[in-house]
């Protein structure tokens, strides 16, 4: 077991020791990943798999610039990985089975060693089996601390997720459901922020300025945010800081799965005044978290000046005349008649048996240009390469009836258009939600040599083949 100081300890250590003594020495950190019994959305004890006995797991903090340098264990009876979302890292740590890296077997370790160029909100999850492997319980937040933070008196992390637990109080078994896989992807009825049941209550003083980054760590669940009764400003999204804080006012803040959020919320100068937070998405409405302001009434009386967002990331800027231009188009699902991948149908069904008899694969339903992307398959080759340096100009067209988060590894884009009108925030992201039949433009400077996977982050869509590979040559 790694007791919460030395964590602390090897975190702040990171930055100070010079990179050529750390060659020869032990890895600073063990991230442990075994079944354990937890308490989990109001249950007391459900069997999991953790890191670090933890769902989620820990919270791994660093300071810009550090090095992580962490070894996996893997005490889990499948093989697994770890991918660090949304982090530009090199290659070879990019966590994807038999592209990136072997599989880590049973009872075997893997050394993640890398800089860390970025703050933010990021976080980290298996890339192996991940349908099973997160819905039992297997990510946690990483935070890459700002040189300066925006003024705040408080620093909350929220990690929304949602688990199907069935009756016993256990994970339900039927990971690769085939209605899962074509339609919204696994959807458990039990929604959680930092494992507990929602609604999640935390409580500050009245006119108190809270930073709160949010992470969607839900296999397949989309968010939508209401805040009621306090004053939101964003300020970062997936990770990378906006130019300038944004007021949110009464506008709802979408996050799929894989996103994240900053956001600095002022609460109510009056006390005993709440702030709720509700998930709007499609038809529902549910209560996700109140924020209580409590004790002796704010001194100040009116409100406090806009937040300055975090400084910029150093990251290279589009240059979008001479951009090599690539489109993918999603295709497949239900409801839709195209993009169905090419499978034969002996094959389909000598698959669905497999699946029947145990196997741990979805059927072959979506398609990134007419080709699906199963279990990482190292032959499928890749749909575009780039020469190292040179911007992309990737157009995302959704031919389906369904949501997709589309996760790019290795990199951040800009976001650039939505069905061809330009978005004036030119926001940063590594995961771009697109709605059902929309066209969105994006654009990054393919700077980090190696093959990387662009999928869809509903973990039931990519497994079910809604993904592919681009390569940055050099
Ligand atoms: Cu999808």
């Amino acid at each position: 077991m790694i007791r919460r100081r030395d964590w602390l300890a090897a975190t702040t250590a990171a930055c100070t020791l010079p990179t050529a003594s750390l060659r020869a020495a032990a890895p600073r950190q063990r991230l442990r990943a075994a079944p354990a019994t937890v308490a989990l959305a109001g249950q007391t004890a459900v069997a999991a798999w953790a890191y670090e006995g933890r769902v989620h797991g820990p919270t791994l903090r660093y300071r810009r610039g550090a090095m992580l340098d962490l070894e996996l264990d893997n005490a889990l009876p499948d093989a697994t990985t770890i991918h660090w979302h949304g982090l530009r890292v090199p290659n070879a740590m990019d966590g994807v089975p038999n592209v990136t890296q072997p599989p880590v077997a049973p009872g075997e370790r893997f050394r993640y060693r890398f800089a860390l160029p970025d703050s933010g909100t990021f976080w980290y999850h298996p890339h192996l089996g991940t349908p099973e492997q997160v819905a039992r319980g297997l990510s946690g937040a990483l935070i890459v601390e700002d040189e300066e933070a925006p003024e705040a008196e408080h620093d909350w992390l929220w990690l929304l997720a949602d688990w199907r637990l069935d009756e016993g109080g256990g994970f339900a078994e039927d990971f690769y459901d085939y209605m899962d896989v074509s339609h919204a992807g696994r959807l458990g009825r039990h929604v959680t922020v930092n494992a507990r049941s929602a609604p999640h209550e935390q409580r500050a003083a009245p006119g108190e300025r809270v930073r709160l980054r949010l992470v969607n760590a839900a296999p397949a669940r989309i968010f939508a945010l209401r805040f009621a009764g306090a004053v939101p400003w964003v300020i970062a999204l997936d990770g990378a800081p906006l130019a300038q804080a944004q007021a949110l006012g009464d506008a709802v803040l979408p996050l799929g799965p894989g996103m994240r959020s900053d956001l600095i919320l002022d609460l109510p100068r009056e006390p005993g005044a709440r702030v709720t937070v509700h998930d709007v998405f499609g038809r529902g409405q549910r209560e996700l978290a109140v924020i209580a302001a409590d004790g002796a009434a704010a001194r100040a009386t009116a409100p406090r000046p806009a937040p300055r967002a975090p400084a910029a990331n150093p990251l290279a800027e589009p240059v979008l005349r001479d951009a090599q231009a690539e489109t993918l188009v999603l295709g497949g699902g239900m409801m839709s008649m195209s993009g169905w991948p090419d499978d034969p149908l002996p094959a389909r069904l000598a698959r669905r048996l497999r699946r029947m008899g145990g196997s741990r694969e979805a059927d072959p339903v979506w398609s990134v240009n007419g080709r699906a992307h199963l279990t990482h398959d190292p032959a499928h080759a890749p749909e575009f390469e780039v020469e190292r340096g040179r911007t992309v100009r990737l157009t995302f067209e959704n031919r389906t009836a369904w949501w997709h988060p589309m996760h790019v590894h290795g990199h951040s884009f800009r976001e650039l258009a939505r069905n061809g009108r330009p978005l004036p925030g030119r926001a940063l992201r590594d995961t771009m939600l697109v709605a059902p039949r929309e066209t969105v433009e994006v654009a990054f400077v393919a700077d980090n040599p190696g093959d990387w996977l662009i999928h869809c982050h509903v973990l039931e869509h990519h497994a079910g083949g809604m993904g592919t590979r681009f390569r940055v040559s050099g």
